[in-house]
């Protein structure tokens, strides 16, 4: 956004005043689709996924009937032993839900949300730090998350998340 501005802010000689340059400067269109371009954020290679732009938003949802829910999952290492997946809240209502995995810990964890057995939504490896988002919908039901990675699992990376 402050680089939209500053290559903008280039009044100067553009005004019918400038009589000596008036001539030259009137042939150059202000609009030139470099400029455009330079307004344009570079997109990080970093995020796989570019659906969520708009994040950060206070409930940019325009339908107030059934905002999507939202769920935090936060893994981290306790111990060499002792891994945990920390869920923001245990149960969620069905339908679209914004699932977001936070990597508090010091090793790469993935995220994968199990129902009945089967893998209904999966996150990618996040290395330590990281954060990754998706909306998912949600079925009525229990939902098991963990990290697949390693034994990370049965070292108690898993949760339970309840859809009703
Ligand atoms: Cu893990």
């Amino acid at each position: 956004m402050l680089a939209c501005v500053a290559g903008v802010a280039a009044p100067a000689g553009s005004g019918a005043s400038a009589t000596a340059t008036a001539t030259a400067k009137s042939k150059c269109k202000h609009r030139h689709p470099h400029h455009r371009k330079r307004c344009r954020k570079k997109v990080s290679s970093e995020s796989p996924s570019g659906a969520g732009a708009g994040g950060g938003g206070a409930g940019g949802s325009t339908d107030p009937a059934s905002p999507p829910g939202r769920l935090l999952a936060t893994e981290r290492e306790i111990s060499p032993t002792q891994l945990q997946l920390q869920l923001s809240r245990p149960s969620l209502s069905a339908g679209p839900a914004i699932v977001e995995q936070h990597n508090a810990g010091e090793d790469p964890h993935n995220l994968i949300l199990e129902q009945a057995g089967f893998v209904a939504f999966s996150f990618d490896t996040l290395d330590p730090g990281g954060n990754a988002r998706q909306t998912v919908t949600l079925k009525r039901g229990t939902y098991t998350l963990y990290c697949s990675l390693l034994d990370h699992r049965s070292l108690g990376m898993q949760a339970t998340l309840t859809v009703n």
